[in-house]
């Protein structure tokens, strides 16, 4: 591939040689909204050189549908990056594979064992709302006291996907959860986040601080995760799938007594360990940094939160806990947390993509093997598609009589789209509805008094991240009467 723009290309960055278009990036640790401004200066679409690999940016709805829905096979590659590679072992996994018949597979078999043990399953509902029920209980005992929320949120919702993965889940203060907290922290704080050596793989032969956090926090993983697979394998029996770690071993099993193993396409224990590992990583830290940002966006809008209370007053009552059928009767809340997802997108950046075949974007050409960043901030906060984008307004999702949720504008993709679409959008969306119908049915959420409000402004990485904060929940009026 040639640097420089050539015909029919999208308007480039400058570029020097060897760094490529770098010094234009330095300095701007928010890659998200420095991608989004750079805007102004080259239009919508352009690209840019990191270091040796040519990157398009996209920041409209109208390339980001054409890359991920018209075109999605061709866009549909992943880049190998030093850091995703460490992490999935070299692209065994879902979310960092590039496109290929066992990714394929890999994709077909977890949203087959997700339908089957939760999507639609009045189980699922149960685990989500025992966790709930126990995140009330701890905010009760540290009523009117500043708590730090993250770890119970992480807590509740990490129990759901460990109920599904490994069939089971952790009391407070456990050293395993404990454990995993920190490794996960340790992983989200340097993975795929477009540091140096993802860049210039050369550098990893020089000492690299979060190089070496990396691989640390990577060892605590694999022990976890090598331990459920040792107990699952032991105990499976091939008749009852308690878990996804169960149904990937049944799938196995049943492959290699069915036919032979095709070489290339056999699921070794890598590829089922990445897996358990992507959905256990995926489940656990997107799920709660949106519940981190909605408990967030709470305190600096009382009233938003005083409108879901009485919505939930009057449709559901103090008699009875909320159930996943309650979610038409509680318009406002869904409104919320479409809100939640739009203005403060988990992915910012999705994961990117690389074009697998020459091919085009709008009237310009992309040269197989570009990478394709879709900048989700970009067009979730398009102002030719939203009023006012940076209002937090949770009825810009709701019709004319407040009845129905709807998104104004086709520029919102929370979930990304096509074939590599989030897998765990379904799950996501049950999970955020019943913590915070059964948080804000007895709780108010608010800032503790001594305290300002804690800042909106997210961490760039492979989530966005929110800052630590500190949360009184007041239990409300109706409850201290009745309870
Ligand atoms: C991929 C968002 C929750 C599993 C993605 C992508 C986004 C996303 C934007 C990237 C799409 C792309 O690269 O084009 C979210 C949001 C969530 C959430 C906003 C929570 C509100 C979950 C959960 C799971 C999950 C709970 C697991 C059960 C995955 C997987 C991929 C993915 C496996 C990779 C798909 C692939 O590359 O083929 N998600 N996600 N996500 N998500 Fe989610
Ligand atoms: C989060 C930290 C975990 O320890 C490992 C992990 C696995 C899968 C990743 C996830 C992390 C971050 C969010 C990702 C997910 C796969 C899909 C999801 C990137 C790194 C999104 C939002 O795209």
């Amino acid at each position: 591939m040639k640097m420089g723009t050539g015909s029919g290309r999208p308007r480039s960055l400058p570029a020097l040689p060897l760094v490529g278009s770098l010094l234009q990036l330095a300095g701007h640790p928010q890659l998200h909204l420095r991608l989004w401004r750079l805007q102004g200066r080259y239009g919508s679409l352009y690209a840019l050189w990191m270091g040796p690999h040519y990157v398009v940016v996209v920041n409209s709805y109208r390339h980001a549908r054409e890359v991920l829905l018209k075109k999605g096979k061709a866009f549909a590659g992943r880049p190998r990056t030093v850091t995703t590679d460490l992490l999935s072992r070299g692209g065994k996994d879902i979310a960092f594979a590039s496109y290929g018949p066992l990714w394929k597979f890999q994709r077909k078999l977890v949203h087959a064992a997700l339908s089957m043990f939760g999507e639609g399953s009045l189980a699922l509902e149960r685990i989500i709302c025992r966790e709930a029920a126990s995140l009330c209980e701890t905010l009760s005992a540290a009523q009117d006291t500043a708590l730090d929320v993250a770890p119970e949120l992480t807590r509740a919702v990490t129990n759901v996907v460990c109920s599904l993965c490994f069939n089971s889940s952790y009391q407070r203060g456990d050293p395993e959860f404990e454990a995993m907290l920190e490794y996960s922290q340790g992983i989200v704080d340097t993975v795929a986040k477009e540091s140096l050596v993802d860049i210039f793989p050369w550098l990893q032969i020089f000492p690299n601080k979060d190089l070496a956090l990396l691989k640390r926090c990577l060892k605590v993983r694999d022990q976890l995760l090598q331990q459920k697979f040792t107990e699952h394998k032991e105990a499976f029996c091939g008749d009852a799938v308690r878990d996804l770690m169960d149904a990937l071993l049944q799938v196995r099993l049943s492959a290699e007594k069915s036919s032979p193993p095709v070489p290339g396409l056999e699921l070794t224990d890598d590829h089922l360990l990445m897996t358990v590992g992507d959905i256990f990583g995926a489940g656990v830290e997107t799920t709660t940094t949106v519940l981190k940002w909605a408990v967030l966006y709470l305190l600096h809008y009382p009233e938003v939160q005083r409108k879901i209370q009485e919505e939930m007053d009057q449709k559901i009552g103090l008699a009875r806990h909320p159930h996943l059928s309650d979610r038409p009767l509680l318009p406002y809340l869904e409104a919320t947390i479409s809100e939640v997802l739009r203005i403060r997108p988990v992915s910012p950046l999705l994961i990117p993509h690389v074009s697998l075949a020459d091919t085009s974007i709008g009237e310009y050409s992309i040269p197989k093997g570009a990478r394709v960043v879709i900048n989700l901030w970009s067009v979730h906060h398009d102002e030719e598609e939203w009023d006012k984008p940076e209002e937090f307004n949770p009825g810009r999702f709701l019709d004319e009589r407040g009845q129905h949720i709807h998104s104004p504008s086709p520029s919102y993709l929370p979930f990304g789209a096509g074939i590599r679409v989030c897998l765990g959008e379904v799950l996501a969306k049950m999970e955020l509805f019943l913590f915070l119908a059964w948080v804000l049915q007895r709780f108010t959420l608010e800032c503790p008094q001594d305290q300002p409000l804690p800042s909106l402004e997210g961490k760039f990485g492979v989530v966005l991240q929110v800052q630590k904060f500190q949360v009184k929940a007041r239990l409300r009026d109706a409850w201290r009467v009745t309870s």
